[in-house]
């Protein structure tokens, strides 16, 4: 069912704790934690705590809590002091999206390029 955790799915296990990251914010609905692998000195992923495969799907299946994403987005913003920032949903494989759990890239902390790759 929409929404519903997927045993398979890495970034449902960080919404549980199975999976350790270092998380920099959380409400009711979200998570925010600090990306593993980070492109710039601030990279933070907002996930919603439910399952949704990603962007698109959240957005049609759950609007309401991708504005929750979206307010933690600023949030994070606000808290890590980013004046200019990138969020980035990357959504399809052909995009660049490796998990299939909906996130928002908060990129900041250096100059960042337009176009993006
Ligand atoms: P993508 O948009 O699906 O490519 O982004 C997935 C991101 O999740 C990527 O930047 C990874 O470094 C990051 N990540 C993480 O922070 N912690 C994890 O346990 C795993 C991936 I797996």
């Amino acid at each position: 069912m929409a929404g519903e955790p997927q045993d398979d799915c890495l970034f449902c296990k960080i919404v549980t704790g199975e999976i350790p990251a270092t998380i920099v914010r959380e409400t009711d609905t979200t998570v925010a934690f600090r990306d593993i692998n980070p492109q710039a000195p601030t990279h933070i992923l907002v996930i919603p705590k439910a399952h949704y495969e990603n962007a698109a799907a959240l957005a049609a299946e759950a609007p309401q809590l991708a504005a929750d994403v979206l307010a933690e987005t600023k949030a994070v913003a606000d808290e890590e002091k980013l004046d200019s920032y990138r969020l980035v949903f990357n959504t399809g494989s052909g995009a660049g999206q490796t998990v299939w759990h909906a996130h928002a890239h908060v990129l900041g902390g250096r100059g960042l390029q337009w176009p993006p790759g």
